[in-house]
C-alpha cells in the first residue's frame, strides 16, 4: 500500500496548475527549535575553522557567501543530512517524503538541502530564480519543500511566487551585476507573496520562478530547504561516475525507506 500523503486532492491539483501549495504546519516548535540549534551549530562549526581549512569545507557557493561575494546578508548551509541527525531525520522519515512520493512517484530520492538564514537587518532575499537553474542538468524538474523555521512575514522576507510560471520551461537566467546570484525574471510582475507561520512549509516545483525579500526585523528569518527528485530522472555526473546530488533513496516502491522515527 503506498504511504497516505499529508496533502489534499486539492493541493495535488494547485501544484500541477500554479506550481506550489502551501502546508498546515507539519512540524511541531520541538523539531523546529532543533533545526534551529543544528543550523547554529554547524554555522558556529564553520566560523570556527581557521580560514584556510574553513574553505576546503565548503562548497563553492558557501565560499563565495564566506568571501563577501554574495553579500546580502544571506547565509547558506549546505548538505546538513550529513551534519545533523535531526536535519537528517526531517529529510528522511518525515511527512516531506510522503508529500514528494504523491507528486513524483514511488521512487524517489533526497536530491539537496540547504539552510537558509537571512540576517536581521543585513539580509536582502533572493533574486527571481527557478531552483532548476542551479540543478544540472538545467531542464530537470525536482520537488522543493521549503520549511519555515520561523515566521515568515514581508517585513522580514517571506518567499514571492509567480503562479504558473513553471509551465514556462527554464528561463534563461542572467547573472546579477551586483550579487553573485543568477536571475531567471527581470518582469514587473511582483508576484505572490507568502507569509506562512513556523513549521508549514511552501512545497513548489523547480520550475517556479521565486524570490524573498530583505528581512527588516531585528531577528532571523530561517528555513530549511529540502529538494526531492524522482529516482529515474537523476543524471550521473561524468566526473564522478555517481548520481548527482545527495544521491539518497528515500522511497521505494512509495513507501518510505526510513519510516518514523528514523534511522
Ligand atoms: O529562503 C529564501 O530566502 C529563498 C531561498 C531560495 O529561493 C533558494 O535557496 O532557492
Amino acid at each position: 500500500m503506498p504511504a497516505s500523503p499529508p496533502i489534499t486532492p486539492e493541493q495535488i491539483d494547485q501544484f500541477g496548475e500554479q506550481g506550489y501549495f502551501v502546508t498546515e504546519p507539519l512540524f511541531d516548535a520541538g523539531t523546529l527549535d532543533r533545526l534551529i540549534e543544528a543550523c547554529e551549530r554547524v554555522q558556529a562549526e564553520t566560523d570556527a575553522l581557521p580560514l584556510h581549512t574553513q574553505h576546503l569545507a565548503l562548497t563553492i557557493q558557501e565560499k563565495l557567501y564566506a568571501e563577501g561575494r554574495i553579500g546580502n546578508g544571506l547565509r547558506v548551509l549546505e548538505r546538513l543530512h550529513k551534519k545533523s541527525p535531526i536535519c537528517r531525520r526531517v529529510c528522511v522519515s518525515s511527512d516531506l517524503v510522503k508529500i514528494a512520493v504523491a507528486l513524483l512517484g514511488p521512487e524517489v530520492r533526497l536530491y539537496w538541502n540547504h539552510a537558509v538564514l537571512n540576517l536581521p537587518r543585513e539580509g536582502a532575499g533572493f533574486v527571481w530564480h527557478q531552483d532548476s537553474a542551479y540543478a544540472p542538468p538545467k531542464a530537470q524538474e525536482f520537488v522543493c519543500c521549503w520549511v519555515a523555521l520561523d515566521d515568515a512575514t514581508l517585513e522580514n522576507g517571506c518567499l514571492r511566487v509567480l503562479p504558473g510560471s513553471h509551465r514556462w520551461g527554464l528561463q534563461q537566467h542572467r547573472r546579477h551585476e551586483e550579487r553573485d546570484e543568477v536571475q531567471g525574471y527581470q518582469g514587473e510582475d511582483e508576484g505572490v507573496p507568502l507569509p506562512v507561520r513556523r513549521g508549514q512549509v511552501v512545497v513548489s516545483s523547480s520550475l517556479l520562478l521565486h524570490c524573498s525579500g530583505p528581512n527588516r526585523t531585528d531577528t532571523h528569518r530561517r528555513a530549511y530547504l529540502i529538494n526531492y527528485a524522482a529516482t529515474h530522472t537523476v543524471t550521473i555526473n561524468p566526473l564522478t561516475g555517481k548520481p548527482r546530488g545527495n544521491n539518497l533513496p528515500v522511497a521505494s516502491g512509495g513507501q518510505m525507506l526510513y519510516p518514523e522515527p528514523g534511522p
